[in-house]
């Protein structure tokens, strides 16, 4: 048995959080008046490296699982929902090219035939220009020839710090054939990726997965028989013990309703629960995907709904010794969102997911949990499914987040509240690292996990 609490205590010694937070400089102790503090602010949301606590990023020992490069980030699938609007061209002609015909495609009808303004085309533009390439026909035969040439390792260094960030998390599915097999034979662990157990074939497709467990010698059945849910938290105990998870996560369509007599419902509090429990760490529930309303697009076909956020509600009540981190997929959810984390403090909104990382969306969302929260969430993700596009997706977010942070110091002045640089850096290293560190890591978070 894994020993728990602090067994997977997270060690980002990359650069810790705590050095970030004393800030040096100055006079950073002595008060700012207003018209400074926008500049401090976009000088300490510069110097501070983000950890990127949700991505579909994968460590180089993953090998190919790990997408990068001109085609990947042209044909990511935000862009394929838009080429098709903009396209008479039919999904399945589009599926039958090639990875380089598609991207073509798409580079044609997004950025030649129409403006790239929509915010997942610009970031192309963006990454370009920050990679060193014009954005023309010439660029993109440039930068095929630049990605060919490229040593990852060197090119993940340099991307982590165009982005201004220190970690990703991983999403890494055990059931997942080609990803499990690289686990199971000892991928090698990168400090500059973190790994998280994703539950979705689990808690969402059980009909069609309970046949693997059970291939692996997990004595379970598709009817949850006697055994089953002790042999589910077995097989995550194995998991937990190979991949040493920060946390364990699944995606939850509009319907999700906790309790529930189902299948979900039922592994969710006999397996998950206790077993996040047990190896101490988060559950992380993305709530809110309305799956495959168009699956001819495939990836792209997902859309939103809006749930009903008792489920958490009846989660985080049930279960005080568990952390919940959550985002919510539907705009109507945030402001139940932000209500409930006022309730329960093993409850940690995170970021701005899907169709809402778009800046007007951002703002609004972002305005009112630091009205209603301080700066205790965690504001943003990337969800970046290919490495280069933590470079827009962050250089985005710095940009949103700094004129509503520099409004919310600036009220604080207003009102006779005094600002200093160092009160700055350290709320920015809480909303995009030590929020994170100590959720996942049970530090800090009130008396409630002392009792685990
Ligand atoms: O479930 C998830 O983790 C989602 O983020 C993805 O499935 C989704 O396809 C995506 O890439 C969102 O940005
Ligand atoms: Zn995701």
């Amino acid at each position: 048995m894994t020993q728990p609490a602090g067994a997977y205590k997270l060690v980002m010694n990359r650069m810790s959080s705590q050095s970030l937070e004393q800030n040096t400089a100055e006079g950073a102790a002595l008060p700012l008046t207003s018209p400074h503090i926008q500049t401090v602010i976009e000088e300490e949301l510069r110097r501070i490296p983000f950890i990127d606590v949700h991505t579909h990023l994968f460590m180089p020992s993953l090998g190919k699982l790990g997408l990068w490069g001109i085609d990947e980030l042209l044909t990511y699938h935000y862009l394929e929902a838009e080429v098709f609007r903009f396209s008479t061209m039919r999904a399945e002609q589009y599926w039958a090219m090639s990875k380089r015909e598609q991207a073509d495609f798409i580079w044609r009808t997004l950025f030649v035939e129409n403006p790239p303004v929509s915010e997942a085309t610009r970031g192309i533009v963006c990454v370009m220009r920050e990679l060193g390439f014009e954005v023309s026909d010439a660029g993109l035969k440039e930068a095929r020839e630049f990605f060919s040439e490229q040593d990852l390792d060197s090119h993940i260094e340099r991307v982590f710090k165009l982005a201004g960030m220190s970690e990703a998390v991983m999403t890494n599915d055990p059931l997942d054939p080609e990803e499990g097999a690289l686990w199971e034979k000892g991928a090698a662990p990168d400090s500059r990726f973190r790994p998280v157990l994703r539950l979705d074939r689990i808690l969402n497709k059980w009909d069609q997965h309970w046949q693997v467990l059970l291939g692996k010698g997990y004595k379970v059945d598709g009817q949850l028989g006697e055994t089953t849910f002790a042999e589910v938290r077995r097989f995550l105990a194995d998991w937990c013990s190979r991949m040493k998870p920060i946390y364990m996560a699944c995606s939850l369509p509009d319907t999700f309703q906790f309790p529930e007599e189902s299948v979900r419902g039922r592994l969710l509090k006999e397996a998950v629960i206790p077993s996040c429990r047990e190896h101490n760490i988060p559950l992380s529930l993305m709530i809110g995907v309305r799956y495959q309303v168009n699956p001819r697009i495939r990836l792209a076909g997902d859309a939103a709904g809006k749930a009903d956020l008792r489920s958490l509600e009846h989660l985080c009540a049930q279960f005080p010794a568990n952390r919940f981190l959550t985002s919510v997929l539907s705009r109507e959810n945030q402001h139940e969102l932000c209500v409930y984390a006022r309730k329960f403090a093993n409850l940690m909104p995170f970021g701005c997911w899907w169709f809402l990382n778009n800046p007007s969306v951002v703002e609004e969302v972002t305005r009112e949990r630091i009205e209603m929260l301080g700066t205790s969430f965690i504001p943003q993700h990337s969800d970046a499914r290919v490495l280069e596009q933590v470079i827009y997706k962050w250089r985005n977010t710095r940009r949103t987040l700094a004129p509503i942070l520099t409004n919310s110091f600036q009220l604080l002045v207003e009102d006779g509240g005094r600002v200093t640089r160092e009160q700055i850096s350290q709320s920015i290293v809480r909303l995009f690292r030590s929020n994170f560190e100590n959720f996942v890591s049970a530090r800090g978070t009130g008396t409630l996990y002392s009792a685990a």
